[in-house]
């Protein structure tokens, strides 16, 4: 039998673009139709790790901009050898922000290049689809009010998205830009086709490793 790998799909996006909306949804119709699939989300605050990033994220405590930025990376390589097996098992995983999110927020704030930014995240696995949900500051602004944790204003989420379009001229990466201004099925038929796709396409090639 010929070796059959689950893919690595990437959903990323500023605050209230319907990340965690579509990448649940995904889920659920990847499974519906037979196809092994979970969801996973970073940071994942239920590590150690995780728990000191989201203290910072909920301003209960302060941490150096470089220094949290290296405990976000490292929340992700804690999971490597969890994402690893769960591909080999041939499940798909969906996964809500990954390094993407890691380079645009850190390298939103003053002093930090993109360049330093993705150093930590160099040889993580390569997502064999990445898509980019796109949605106006204002329609987002429209969906609610913004939380009350760390990088919650609009002032920052709209340097943020300038560092996600730098980001998106990375042709090494496979970015497919998805219109999130629409309906919830609308966006969620759009991206469970390229999802199939992918999974079609990458089930007998290697994963690669991001950024090498
Ligand atoms: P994110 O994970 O990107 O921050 P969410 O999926 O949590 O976004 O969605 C933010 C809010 O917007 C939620 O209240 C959600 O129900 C709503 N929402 C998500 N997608 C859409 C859409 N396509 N149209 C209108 N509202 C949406
Ligand atoms: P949510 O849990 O609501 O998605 O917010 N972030 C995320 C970073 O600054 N660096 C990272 O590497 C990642 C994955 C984005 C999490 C907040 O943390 C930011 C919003």
């Amino acid at each position: 039998m010929s070796y059959r790998r689950g893919a690595l799909i990437v959903l990323e996006g500023v605050d209230k673009a319907g990340k965690t909306t579509q990448c649940k949804q995904l889920v659920h119709a990847l499974q519906q139709s037979g196809r092994p699939a979970e969801m996973m989300r970073f940071p994942d605050r239920t590590t150690q790790i995780g728990q000191l990033i989201s203290s910072y994220l909920e301003k209960k405590n302060n941490l150096e901009d470089h220094t949290v930025h290296l405990l976000f990376s490292a929340n992700r390589w804690e999971m490597v050898p969890l994402i690893k097996k769960k591909l080999d098992q041939g499940i798909t995983l969906v996964v809500d922000r990954y390094a993407f999110s890691g380079v645009a927020f850190t390298s939103a704030k003053p002093g930090f290049t993109l360049e330093w930014c993705k150093q930590p995240d160099v040889g993580l696995p390569k997502p064999d689809l990445v898509m980019f949900l796109q949605l106006n500051p204002n329609v987002a602004a429209e969906r609610g009010e913004f939380g009350t944790e760390r990088y919650e204003t609009s002032v920052f989420q709209r340097t943020v998205q300038q560092r996600f379009e730098q980001l998106m001229k990375d042709t090494s990466v496979n970015w497919k830009v998805i219109d999130a201004a629409r309906s919830i099925e609308a966006v969620h038929n759009d991206i469970k086709v390229l999802c199939e796709n992918s999974i079609n396409e990458s089930e007998n090639l290697p994963l690669g490793e991001l950024w090498k």
